[in-house]
């Protein structure tokens, strides 16, 4: 079995225990820690550290609804008996959705989906020659009975995918309800003050 880089971050041990301490703050996974103490119900994993960047609009989003969410490197083919106990401790821990980015052949969505009944939503990054586009297709691309939500390549893919779990999570929750409609009314008037100048209004 490999060891879970997320244990040799100094965060959560492979048993999904929260730990608290940590090497390094600055590290992104070290940044991720549990909000509040609350039960996490939001796991973002990404198949390399690399992707954290793609993945951060969701981090920033949940942190913007305040739902407790987690950010941890899950590879498939580099970590997948990790892989496998993170899926299979999902539902037992809490997790109402994981959120789930990879570059290349990204089959971790697809994977983690095979393990768990907790809602994957599928994030293409681009990591190769492919754009994301390799990416995308392999997410999109699951076979019958095993579905991955899949968002659009990137970051704009990463920010939906956290709306998305919040609105998955707002039916049960009226007042994260409330600040999802809030936050839709905020970028509705930000889009109804924007005015053209100069030729771009002629
Ligand atoms: C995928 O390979 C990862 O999701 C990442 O997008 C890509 C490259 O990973 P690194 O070589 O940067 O670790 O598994």
């Amino acid at each position: 079995m490999e060891q879970s880089p997320v244990k040799q971050s100094g965060e959560v041990g492979r048993a999904g225990a929260v730990r608290t301490a940590k090497k390094n703050p600055s590290e992104p996974a070290a940044r991720k820690a549990p909000t509040s103490g609350r039960p996490v119900l939001v796991g973002v994993v990404m198949g390399s550290k690399s992707d954290y960047e793609v993945l951060a609009p969701a981090i920033e989003i949940l942190e913007e609804f305040d739902i407790p969410h987690e950010a941890r490197v899950v590879s498939a083919h580099r970590t997948p008996d990790w892989l496998f106990e993170y899926a299979e401790q999902a539902e037992s821990r809490g997790l109402r959705a994981i959120i789930a980015g990879a570059g290349g052949a990204a089959h971790l969505p697809g994977m983690l989906a095979a393990k768990t009944l907790v809602p994957v939503l599928g994030v293409p990054v681009p990591a190769t020659m492919l754009n994301g586009i390799d990416s995308l297709l392999s997410i999109v691309q699951m076979p019958k009975g095993v579905p991955v939500g899949t968002l659009a390549i990137g970051k704009p893919g990463a920010a939906n995918a956290a709306l998305l779990a919040a609105q998955m999570l707002a039916v049960t929750d009226e007042a994260l309800r409330a600040r999802l409609r809030a936050w839709r009314a905020a970028r509705r008037d930000e889009v109804l003050a924007q005015e053209l100048t100069g030729e771009q209004g002629a």
